[in-house]
């Protein structure tokens, strides 16, 4: 192994089967730099690069790999080198130098490796992309028939609301996930050739990772490993404004934190930072876990206190009389649009994931005279961080207080039929099932086949609106005039016309 300035770091000496490459840890660390080193070995049978060779050139981002023919009378045979080649549009990870016998190896490496590196550079910077953090989003599907890209869609969706800019997807199906790296080591290989190239710095899985898995990864690539939880609390730290939702994530952050913190390591720094190093991430690094209880537990009081003010204002509201509606539904379907919509407000609304975290009543006023408290909540989303729900639950038990649920769907999804499953799911684990419930088909302008449109609205007793569009509404408010009027009287179906 030969450092660029000619130096011998190591000689390794294996058997005719393979030799065991030492750590290369304290060598240039960044996921989309060379290692500056190189590995010329022999070969004792003559063989040309192997795969293996080519996976460690990769895997190792070695500047060269080196392979030289031993012949059986001891001499050298030619010389088989490749190195790591920059993005470009055959798909194409490396390229090979002619071989040649050593003495003919006319290379000058400084410049060749300076002039390699310059590329690889010019490529990553042709991406002009302002985020700092640039991920490769990775799934392994052990479904073949699963929904495995629209998994990586929401992902992709979430990335992107947390201020990630996506640089590729990589999907492998195994029939299981690899217990240390998730993915399978070749498949590892790929992944980082390709964020070398691209200039990539972060990965995200689409999977929960253990504590150890994020420390192999992290270990491994060098590179930032963040998974799905992560991401979505990192999406609720930048949302949270209120003391109550900056409460309530934290507590979700450190509760996420405190199994990590027993994985002591140089990869902590990597784990603990969340995406952009929010919330209780890198100042807090070192506090240790008794601290990180005595916060959690702080802030469980705090909470506490907030909630019992919260019930002081409920009991007013109740005081009021007023029927109760509260919107539920899939993060972005389109909820505090319709809102706003309804009740003339300007709540904050966003084509990003988690728009709203600090929820919203108004006044929603009938034609008829009569009134209802309508109010917003924070989105849904399936597989919802425990911890998460957890901080959560007091926002949602709110939900509790409801008379009527409206359920609002984006029908333009493709896979709106999973998020309804998702949000039944979390409002029977709230236990406010069996609340009378409007099931609302929002965005209906993003459905082309109308006939299609109008079969499910019959399937699913569904109202389709369109939430930016007010003439499409009339029928909604009918239809929940009708819900809150005749409040006690469930399970009818509502008349013809409605
Ligand atoms: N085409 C179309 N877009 C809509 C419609 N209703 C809402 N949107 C858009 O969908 C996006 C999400 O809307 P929001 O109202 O923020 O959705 P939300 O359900 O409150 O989302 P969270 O608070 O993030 O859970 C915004 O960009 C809206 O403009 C609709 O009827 N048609
Ligand atoms: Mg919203």
């Amino acid at each position: 192994m030969i450092s660029r300035r000619g130096e011998i770091i190591f000689v390794i000496v294996g058997d005719h089967q393979g030799i065991v490459i030492p750590s290369l840890e304290g060598f240039r660390s960044s996921s989309v730099r060379f290692k500056g080193l190189r590995l010329i070995h022999t070969h004792l049978h003559g063989e040309k690069l192997t795969d293996d060779d080519l996976t460690d050139l990769a895997l190792l981002r070695l500047d060269l790999i080196s392979a030289v023919e031993a012949k059986a009378d001891g001499l050298p045979g030619l010389v088989h080198s490749a190195h790591l080649v920059p993005e470009n549009t055959d798909g194409k990870y490396w390229d090979f130098l002619p071989p040649v016998r050593p003495s003919e190896l006319e290379i000058n490496f400084t410049s060749f490796i300076a002039a390699l590196e310059g590329e690889f550079t010019g490529k990553q910077k042709s991406r002009k992309v302002e985020a700092t953090e640039r991920g490769i989003l990775i799934r392994v599907e052990t479904n073949p028939t699963g929904d495995a890209h629209l998994s990586l869609e929401e992902l992709k969706e979430l990335a992107r609301s947390s201020g990630v800019a996506v640089f590729d997807t990589i999907t492998q199906y195994r029939n299981a996930l690899d217990p240390r790296y998730v993915l399978g080591k070749g498949k590892l290989a790929d992944v980082l050739i390709r964020a070398m190239q691209m200039g990539a710095n972060l990965l995200i899985f689409d999977h929960e990772l253990t504590p150890g898995q994020v420390r192999s990864l992290a270990d491994f690539t060098e590179m930032k490993i963040v998974d799905r939880t992560q991401v979505i609390l990192d999406i609720f730290a930048q949302r949270a404004h209120s003391r109550e939702g900056k409460i309530q994530v934290e507590l979700a952050q450190l509760k996420y934190l405190l199994p990590r913190l027993a994985v002591k390591h140089t990869a902590m720094s990597r784990l603990t930072g969340g995406i952009g190093a929010r919330g209780p991430g890198e100042t807090k690094l070192e506090i240790n876990r008794r601290r990180v209880r005595d916060r959690i537990k702080l802030l469980e009081e705090d909470l506490l206190e907030i909630e019992k003010a919260r019930g002081q204002r409920r009991v007013k509201r109740e005081k009021a009389g007023l029927p109760v509606i509260s919107i539920v539904g899939y993060t972005n379907a389109g909820k505090s649009t319709l809102l706003n919509s309804l009740t003339q407000s300007r709540v904050f609304t966003e084509d990003r994931l988690f728009a709203t975290l600090d929820p919203k009543s108004s006044r929603l006023r009938f034609p008829r005279d009569t009134e209802a408290v309508i109010t917003d909540t924070v989105g849904f989303i399936r597989d919802l961080p425990p911890d998460l729900f957890a901080a959560f639950r007091a926002t949602l038990d709110e939900l509790h207080e409801a008379h009527v649920l409206m359920h609002v769907v984006d029908v333009g999804n493709p896979d709106f039929e999973n998020h309804i499953a998702a949000v039944d799911k979390i409002l029977a684990d709230l236990e406010i099932k069996d609340k009378p419930t409007l099931m609302v088909f929002n965005k209906e302008d993003r459905v082309a086949d109308k006939p299609l449109l109008a079969t499910l609205c019959r399937r699913f007793n569904a109202v389709a609106v369109s939430a930016l569009d007010k003439n499409t509404l009339p029928r909604l408010i009918k239809r929940l005039e009708y819900l809150v009027k005749g409040l006690g009287k469930q399970g009818k179906t509502p008349p013809q016309g409605l």
